[in-house]
């Protein structure tokens, strides 16, 4: 249990990471209580220093005793590294809110988007569990409109950023569009297939049943978060050479009766949603305007022409932050609030 305090002692495992650099930012940039810092990441990292507030930090390498004295522990550091160290900082009495996949679908371990069910998390949570970016994105959008109408189907494609895979394929994208613009060859090396001037339907590992783990995080994820396992989900998702932020196009159908203009409106009330939305002017979401945003922005919401109930909109949110360090973060917070009543 997170206590009432001044301030907290805080460590990020993976924080040589892209998603790990962007927790320390965001720590930052909001003001946390940070008492002490702990950056914790492979031993390959170890000595390198990161900056928090204008001082440098040193990389520790994480191990089984890095969290003695530290109260809550932010990890993003893969699902391997969060089994393994994720149990042992809940046992020297850290709060651990993990950004892998590791633990998200366990009945006791809350998934948590602040806006949506912060409610989920008990007395005493141990590890919260940070669900995965696209699902976060669409949630926040969701979560009004389920409560109102209530959720039948999501169809959903995305338009993934590199960001997503970490560092390695930011640069990848970088240097296969400039080699490819000198007339160079690419060899893949992140993703199976050249992503620069590409789209590529793959994302994660493919399962038994035709879909990658990504699309079936989308579908289980979801259902969880909103609490209504009834709730039918068909993603797609797709890799697109885009640096930051993705991009999802969701058809939603309801049990009530809704229209799109009465979305608009729930929308523009909806707590971290930005709507976006003049056609005329050239005015919807776009990857590029979201990225260093902390909304999730909505657009092009229309009325489905092919079906009684339904609509279409389109969902833009920088995935390093709404979609990973800054929901942690956010997460961080409203435990800080709660203790301190
Ligand atoms: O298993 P999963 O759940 O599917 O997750 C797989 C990967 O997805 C990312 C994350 O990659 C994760 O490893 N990820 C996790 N949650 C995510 C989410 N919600 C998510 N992506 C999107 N949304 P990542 O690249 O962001 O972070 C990897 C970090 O984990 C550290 N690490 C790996 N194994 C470890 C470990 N730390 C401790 N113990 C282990 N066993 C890894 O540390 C990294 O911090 P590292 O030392 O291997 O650092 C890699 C080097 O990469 C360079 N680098 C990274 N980012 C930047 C960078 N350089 C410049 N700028 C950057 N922004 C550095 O040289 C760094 O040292
Ligand atoms: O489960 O874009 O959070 O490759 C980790 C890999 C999110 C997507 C997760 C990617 C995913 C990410």
């Amino acid at each position: 249990m997170l206590l009432n305090k001044e301030q907290y002692n805080v460590a990020v495992a993976g924080a040589t990471g892209a998603v790990g650099r962007k927790m320390l930012e965001i720590l930052e940039e909001r003001g946390f209580p940070v008492g002490s810092l702990k950056v914790l990441a492979s031993a390959r990292s170890a000595g390198k220093t990161l900056t928090f507030r204008g001082s440098p930090v040193t990389v520790e390498e994480l191990k089984e005793n890095s969290f003695e004295g530290v109260d809550i522990a932010l990890f993003s550091a893969g699902s391997d590294a969060s089994r393994h160290f994720g149990p042992l900082a809940v046992k020297s009495g850290c709060i651990v809110i993990d950004n892998s996949s590791a633990f998200r679908m366990e009945e006791n371990i809350p998934l948590v988007v602040p806006e949506v069910n912060p409610e989920t998390i008990g007395s005493d949570p141990g590890i919260i569990a940070n669900p995965n970016c696209s699902t976060i994105q669409m949630v926040v959008v969701l979560k009004p409109i389920h409560d109102r109408f209530k959720i039948k189907r999501v169809v959903v494609s995305t338009y993934q950023s590199v960001s997503g895979s970490g560092q390695k394929a930011i640069d990848e994208l970088e240097d296969q569009t400039k080699k490819l613009l000198d007339g160079k060859a690419v060899i893949p090396n992140v993703y199976p297939h050249q992503i620069a001037f590409n789209c590529v339907p793959h994302i994660d590992i493919f399962l038994d049943n035709g879909y990658t783990k990504e699309e079936m995080k989308m579908v289980n994820e979801t259902r969880k978060i909103l609490g209504d396992p009834s709730i039918l989900v068909s993603p797609t998702t797709v890799r697109v050479p885009v640096f930051y932020s993705h991009s999802e196009s969701v058809n939603v159908e309801t049990e009530k009766p809704m229209s799109a203009r009465e979305v608009q409106e729930l929308l523009s009330n909806a707590v971290g949603v930005q709507v976006v939305d003049n056609p005329e002017d050239c005015e919807y979401p776009l990857a590029i305007s979201a990225t260093d945003r902390d909304e999730v922005f909505v657009g092009r919401i229309r009325d489905d022409i092919s079906c009684k109930n339904a609509i279409n909109f389109w969902v833009v949110s920088d995935n390093l932050r709404k979609g990973a360090a800054l929901n942690a973060v956010q997460i961080a917070e409203y435990l800080v609030q709660r203790a301190r009543g």
